[in-house]
């Protein structure tokens, strides 16, 4: 993998939908189990990960190859369409593509859509997506091309190529965003250079020396698309970060790495309440920076939903009336190599002694960076500082201030009250 922007500035945009905008990937995991265990089969990792991002058919035939099932694909795919008809406008919007999607349109970046969707299934799953179809599909010069447009689907180049001819773009002048090998695969085959943001855990690996074909063209490999930063391509910056450049202090320098420096205020908020419980017992010994394990029942929901990264937002600890900033980690903390996915703030107040068993209830309002490794403990501390600095501003500015005064943060802590929520703003 290489950082360098190699020769070309890049001109325009080139998006996949599935797994890189729309959590569709979810909801075909679940049908594809019904489907194959009605033949008699359980659905495998390996049989999500060859048919990632391919046309239907194509994902049917590889599923049945690698399962060992006899019936035609064509008969899977039948099977499958009736449970995904009723479904697809429901696909979640993944954290960062409508920011990512808006800011590209406001800023006049050339961009436009490769996916192995058919048309009538991008039709469908865009039903209930007034904004994202109005900026993908029904803006003036808008290019979309789906997987019955082509004559070969990816991992061939075809979808990529035309998104390319459509925008009036040479393809080494296109950079491609996509989750699937398959995807990558084709992208690097067009010529392109392509960021690669996988959706299934554990994926990383496969753009690694493991898979030459799926790497070729890879330049970065990120875990959301908000950890996207248009600068890095020559393309014009976000500007919903905060504090607002002019408002940052001078010190401030190097805070957040989501996208360049701030902090992102989030589409949806996630509201968590909990009991305090113990966890690893190195927060406060190894790096001097204590860190509240909640209850995991409290925090399933929450990570299941946030793609990992540091967070800030606001915090309540039992009945105490005040709300205090915190600054949080959702993750596999790199560093210490963890087993879990775990949610851990650090609220920016001296408590003076622990609370555990205590409930806390935190509302997550902004992205701050993707998580890292480090090469030292001194580095990573460092690092978490300059979270708490960033995330400290960050909260004094509309829209994240107002969330201080959140009702969730609000509730009277009776038993009856939920033990998490979520919601959009
Ligand atoms: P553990 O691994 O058990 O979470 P830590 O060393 O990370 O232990 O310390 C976290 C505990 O420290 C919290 O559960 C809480 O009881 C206490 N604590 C005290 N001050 C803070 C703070 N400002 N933020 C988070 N936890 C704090
Ligand atoms: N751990 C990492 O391995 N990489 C990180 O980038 C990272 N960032 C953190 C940021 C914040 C604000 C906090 C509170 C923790 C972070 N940690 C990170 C987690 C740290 O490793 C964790 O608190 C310890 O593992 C203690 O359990
Ligand atoms: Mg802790």
């Amino acid at each position: 993998m290489s950082l360098t922007l190699k020769t070309e500035p890049v001109g325009g945009i080139i998006l996949d939908l599935d797994g890189l905008i729309l959590d569709t990937e979810t909801l075909c995991v679940e049908v594809a189990r019904e489907v194959v265990s009605r033949h008699g089969k359980q659905l495998t990792l390996e049989a999500q990960r060859v048919a990632l991002g391919k046309r239907p058919l194509e994902c049917w035939a590889d599923v049945a190859k690698v399962l060992g099932i006899e019936a035609p694909a064509e008969q899977l795919l039948a099977e499958s369409e009736p449970l995904l008809a009723a479904r697809w406008s429901d696909a979640p919007l993944l954290p960062g593509a409508l920011r990512l999607v808006r800011h590209l349109a406001a800023s006049r970046v050339s961009f436009g859509v490769a996916t192995s969707t058919p048309r009538s299934t991008f039709v469908a799953k865009m039903s209930r997506k007034d904004e994202l179809r109005g900026l993908l599909a029904e803006r003036p010069g808008a290019v979309v091309v789906c997987g019955d447009e082509v004559d070969r689907g990816k991992p061939h180049p075809d979808v990529f190529l035309e998104a390319a001819r459509r925008l009036g773009l040479e393809a080494r002048r296109c950079l491609v965003l996509e989750d699937a090998p398959s995807g990558v695969e084709g992208a690097a085959a067009a010529g392109m250079r392509v960021v690669a943001v996988p959706s299934l855990v554990g994926m990383h690996s496969e753009y690694g020396t493991a898979n030459p074909a799926a790497s070729s063209g890879v330049v970065e490999i990120l875990p959301s698309l908000l950890a996207f930063s248009p600068p890095t391509y020559g393309l014009p910056p976000f500007t919903d970060l905060l504090p607002p450049p002019a408002a940052a202090s001078s010190d401030g320098e190097g805070g957040g790495g989501g996208g360049g420096g701030g902090v992102i205020p989030m589409d949806r908020v996630l509201r968590i309440r909990g009991k305090v419980v113990k966890g690893f017992g190195r927060g406060s010994k190894e790096l001097g920076i204590p860190t509240a394990n909640l209850d995991p029942a409290a925090v399933a929901a929450a990570l299941a939903e946030a793609v990992t990264g540091i967070y800030a937002g606001w915090a309540r600890l039992g009945s105490s009336p005040e709300v205090h900033k915190t600054v949080l980690s959702i993750g596999w903390n790199p560093f210490f190599a963890n087993k879990e996915k775990t949610l851990e703030p650090w609220i920016l107040h001296s408590f003076g002694q622990s609370f555990y068993g205590e409930t806390l209830s935190l509302v997550i309002c902004g992205y701050v960076r993707p998580e890292a490794n480090f090469s030292s403990l001194e580095a990573l501390v460092e690092r978490i500082h300059l979270d708490a600095d960033v995330s400290r501003a960050a909260l004094d500015c509309a829209p994240l201030a107002e969330l201080r005064d959140d009702p969730f943060l609000r509730a009277d802590l009776n038993p009856g009250s939920p033990a998490a929520e979520h919601s959009a703003r």
